[in-house]
């Protein structure tokens, strides 16, 4: 584990919490909660992105809506393969790139031909939408699929009106064809057409068909509304990172303006509506697969850090894992992904509080205690705290502290708890711990501890 750098990033944290303490809305004011599928969505901690289609085939991460069909041609495509890869490794639902900015389908849309029903894969008989979702439903697996608004294959796109029917058609096809969809991916990606012009998206108006045709679905983008972008491609969410948002900081997807990265990094403290961070980055440089890149994958030690520096800071982690040419997930990225769940399993593997029955009590008006004692002196690395929140996000800032029979010493310290906060400390022998609820936005509600060996 590198405390060093968890150190070096604790005190960023709290230098910045200190900083954005001051946006810290009046005392009990009512607070937003999560909807029923917020708290799903984040409760699975891990989904799987999948970025495949044309650009996989010309090695391009940007196709420019001219490629031929005819070059999708995956010679061993198995759906099932990527299903088993990301069940295996923990991850609870698969996200499919259904549409990129390139504008080629990979389902037979009647909105079209530039898609797979025009290449010579399964004779132009196929659909990988449905076999995808097969695979989800096989392995137990939730469904999220991503359609690029920006098209530069259609004709239509930059002729605002008749382009946003098209996109609903598509999005009609895709959130009425193929059983219940979990979570709906838009990028904010807005660039020319093939005619030079720029499109108006309708933003409002394509939220609101998502949910008439799903209503229990997440819907992702910038500006949510359901689930915000955390504002980096680097796999980090920001510390602290709360749930919630002032809902005007990002008004529309895409959207550009100065101090938006902090807004969606960190979220607001005082913001109107619950809108957790999705952390989504790459197992590789690029979002498609490139054969050059098969050096590159990311091993287990960078994996767990995604990991810590996403689920352990209140967010989500989407890791892009792209199929190959072949149609299959590279064997190196898929062992990567069991390797980072064998490691996982390791560092969680017992919980020193199991079966102990901590102690909670309110320490004034914004503050609170628990108190553990484990039995038995034993050595912590990692400290796994959460909030219970169905009843909204409280804790703004804390401090863990560990007793080894003659004093106190503090383990770790930070600023937001939210869903899930995970801190690494060097090896401490410690018989008793106690984490210190010091400023809360409400009284604050008994949160939960684990700590492990690491
Ligand atoms: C961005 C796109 O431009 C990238 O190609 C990739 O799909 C990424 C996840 O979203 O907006």
């Amino acid at each position: 584990m590198t405390s060093r750098r968890q150190f070096v990033n604790t005190t960023a944290a709290l230098a910045l919490g200190a900083s954005l303490a001051r946006r810290l809305p009046p005392f009990r004011v009512p607070r937003p909660v999560p909807s029923p599928s917020q708290l799903a969505w984040q409760r699975d901690e891990l989904a799987l992105f999948l970025h495949f289609g044309v650009n996989t085939f010309t090695d391009r991460e940007w196709g420019d809506g001219t490629e031929d069909p005819l070059i999708f041609a995956p010679t061993a495509i198995d759906t099932r393969q990527w299903a088993r890869a990301a069940k295996n490794a923990g991850f609870r639902t698969m996200v499919l790139t259904a549409k990129h900015h390139d504008g080629f389908c990979l389902w037979p849309s009647a909105t079209t031909r530039h898609s797979v029903a025009a290449s010579p894969w399964r004779s132009g008989g196929g659909d990988v939408v449905r076999e995808f979702v097969d695979a989800c439903r096989g392995e137990g697996l939730k469904v999220g699929l991503y359609c690029s608004p920006w098209d530069r294959n259609a004709p239509a796109y930059g002729d605002s009106p008749r382009y946003n029917a098209m996109y609903w058609a598509q999005l009609t096809e895709l959130l009425t064809n193929y059983g219940s969809i979990h979570e709906v991916w838009f990028d904010g990606a807005n660039g020319e057409g093939p005619n030079g012009r720029k499109q108006v998206y309708d933003w409002p108006a394509t939220f609101a068909l998502v949910r008439r045709l799903q209503p229990e679905a997440v819907i992702f983008s910038d500006a949510g509304p359901d689930i915000r972008w955390i504002g980096n491609e680097r796999g980090s969410a920001g510390d602290p990172n709360w749930s919630t948002i002032d809902p005007a900081a990002v008004a529309y997807p895409g959207v550009d303006a100065p101090g938006i990265t902090e807004a969606l990094q960190h979220g607001h403290a005082d913001g109107t509506v619950w809108r957790p961070g999705e952390t989504d980055v790459s197992i590789r440089p690029g979002w498609f697969y490139h054969p050059a890149e098969d050096q590159q994958v990311k091993g287990v030690e960078e994996l767990l850090e995604l990991y810590f520096n996403s689920v352990g800071r209140n967010s989500k982690l989407l890791l892009n894992v792209p199929p190959t040419r072949d149609g299959l997930l590279h064997t190196t990225d898929v062992t990567q992904l069991a390797e980072m769940h064998r490691r996982r399993s390791m560092l969680f593997a017992e919980d020193f509080t199991d079966g102990r029955h901590p102690h909670w009590h309110l320490t004034g008006e914004r503050g609170g205690e628990l108190a553990v004692d484990l039995g038995r002196m034993v050595q912590v690395q990692i400290i796994d705290l959460r909030e219970r929140i169905e009843e909204g996000q409280r804790v703004a800032r804390y401090v863990v502290e560990g007793h080894d029979d003659t004093r106190w010493q503090t383990l770790s310290r930070g600023a937001t708890i939210g869903f899930r906060k995970l801190d690494r400390c060097p090896p401490v022998r410690v018989r008793r711990v106690r984490v210190r609820i010091e400023e809360a936005l409400d009284t604050p509600l008994p949160i939960s501890l684990g700590l492990y060996a690491g």
